[in-house]
């Protein structure tokens, strides 16, 4: 049990390291650093009960960089750390940062899974779509085609989409921001620190080395109104440089309407849920991508349901109640005992 300090927290600066943060000059894992230690005074939580785990990558390297309690832990293990700090330290709140590599790849197990349990970890994915670490190798997000160190001819694999996998694995809280987009990240991490149960915020992240401008098609200054839908629970699906645009229903399908065009009218355009359980729209959401769609960005989808570590909690309980066995003594008493003469 970590004792309890209660030191008020005055700043941001609370959480900064006196040593030199190691990533690249312009890498997006700086913005994503910041957008976190501007977000962590916010919550309300002791400084002692942060615990930040992450696997092996760049973006793994996040628990050195923030001066709280953390566990850089084996590539692809992390949400398996994460679990089991949470379920047996409940009142801790505990993040794991991770790659696309280390997340979807090596440890795409473990990442399923903790989704699935909705344990309450809230979970960073730094998405570079490349294996950054270990010098540019393609990543189970690096678009199909493309030529990586590995792929030397173009990748020839399907890429995951996080936000599919998430859906596909009953996730009750999925979000995606861009790491050019301080105010974004920290509005959406606010929400996901909230959030009972697993939240997964995937960042569009920069590598400025091995996959530079990878996300630009979306952040680009000069497309960013024209790709980027913003999503804000009850609110409408609007976008484009005056709001112009919207999501409209056409049969099961979504699609793109101009207000004022095509009989299209401000009615049309869809509101967001983003607590309804059934998830088939935030499933669509997460899988609109360019040119055909604008990409959905904030909270896509936040559900309350029932959360491992209380359900467990409660079992123990239970348990211990109907137990004829209070204490070692009981325990050893009970059941077959002998007698040595
Ligand atoms: C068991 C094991 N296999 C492979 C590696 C090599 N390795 C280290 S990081 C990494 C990929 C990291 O990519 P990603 O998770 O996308 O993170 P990024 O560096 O891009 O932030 C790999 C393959 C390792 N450290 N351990
Ligand atoms: S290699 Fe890429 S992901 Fe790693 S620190 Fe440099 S810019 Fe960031």
């Amino acid at each position: 049990m970590i004792p309890e300090c209660n030191i008020p927290l005055a700043s941001p600066q609370d959480f900064s390291v006196d040593y030199d943060v190691k990533w690249c000059p312009g890498c997006g894992g700086h913005a994503v650093l910041s957008s976190i230690k501007k977000t962590l005074p916010e919550l309300g939580i002791p400084k002692e009960k942060f615990v930040f785990v992450s696997g092996i990558g760049c973006s793994s390297r996040f628990p050195y960089y923030i001066n709280t309690y953390g566990f850089h832990s084996l590539h692809g293990r992390g949400a398996a750390i994460a679990s089991g700090i949470k379920v047996s330290n409940p009142d801790l709140s505990v993040w794991l940062a991770t790659g696309d590599g280390d997340s979807m790849a090596i440890g795409g197990n473990h990442f399923i899974h903790i989704l699935r349990r909705n344990i309450d970890v809230n979970i960073i994915l730094f998405n570079n779509k490349i294996y950054g670490l270990t010098k540019g190798q393609y990543s189970p997000t690096t678009p199909a085609g493309s030529i990586t160190k590995t792929s030397p001819d173009g990748t020839i694999e399907n890429p995951f989409l996080p936000g599919e996998l998430a859906m596909g694995s009953n996730a009750t809280f999925f979000a995606r921001v861009i790491d050019t987009d301080p105010k974004m990240m920290k509005e959406v991490f606010i929400k996901a620190a909230q959030h009972k149960g697993t939240s997964l915020v995937e960042v569009l992240q920069n590598c400025v080395i091995f996959n530079n401008k990878v996300h630009e098609d979306i952040t680009g200054k000069e497309v960013r109104d024209e790709n980027q839908l913003y999503l804000e629970h009850g609110k409408p699906m609007l976008f484009g440089k005056n709001k112009e645009k919207g999501i409209v229903r056409a049969g099961s399908k979504f699609i793109v309407g101009e207000i004022g065009k095509n009989g299209v009218s401000l009615a049309d355009v869809l509101v967001h849920d983003a607590h309804n359980l059934e998830g088939t729209r935030h499933y669509q959401l997460s899988r609109m991508t360019l040119p055909d769609y604008p990409v959905a960005l904030g909270v896509i989808r936040q559900c309350e349901t029932d959360v491992y570590e209380t359900l467990l909690e409660k079992q123990i309980v239970a348990a211990k109640a109907r137990s004829s066995v209070k204490c070692v003594n009981d325990l050893l008493m009970s059941g077959n005992t002998f007698k040595i003469n």
